[in-house]
């Protein structure tokens, strides 16, 4: 769905626009789509404020692939580590992961690997 080229645009704008985002979030934006993200963490890259998540596919958002996302706490960078499953909100046009959670290892899907 999205191509790299367009992510890392996306990216760059980000940051360009990272204090005007933080300002348009803190007020009632008008509801974009949701999504829930699922995924497994390949990387923490606690300089760039992102993760490397080899996330299943999201109708509408996004295809299954390995790639970095913008998270929208930093503080979540320093609980989630490499291997750790997560989910996340996500929404239509934006390519950060909401509300970042990790998945407890031996609930549901995870088949039995420890
Ligand atoms: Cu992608």
């Amino acid at each position: 769905m999205m191509h790299l080229l367009a992510v890392k645009r996306l990216i760059r704008l980000c940051g360009a626009t990272m204090l005007m985002a933080a300002v348009c979030l803190g007020q009632a934006a008008p509801a974009k789509k949701a999504y829930t993200f699922h995924g497994k963490v390949e990387a923490v890259n606690v300089g760039a404020n992102s993760l490397t998540v080899n996330g299943e596919k999201v109708e509408g958002w996004m295809d299954a692939m390995t790639m970095g996302y913008k998270v929208d706490d930093p503080a979540v960078l320093k609980i989630i580590k490499a291997g750790d499953q997560i989910t996340a909100t996500v929404y239509e046009g934006d390519m950060t992961l909401h509300k970042v959670q990790v998945v407890p290892k031996g609930s549901g899907d995870s088949k039995s690997k420890k």
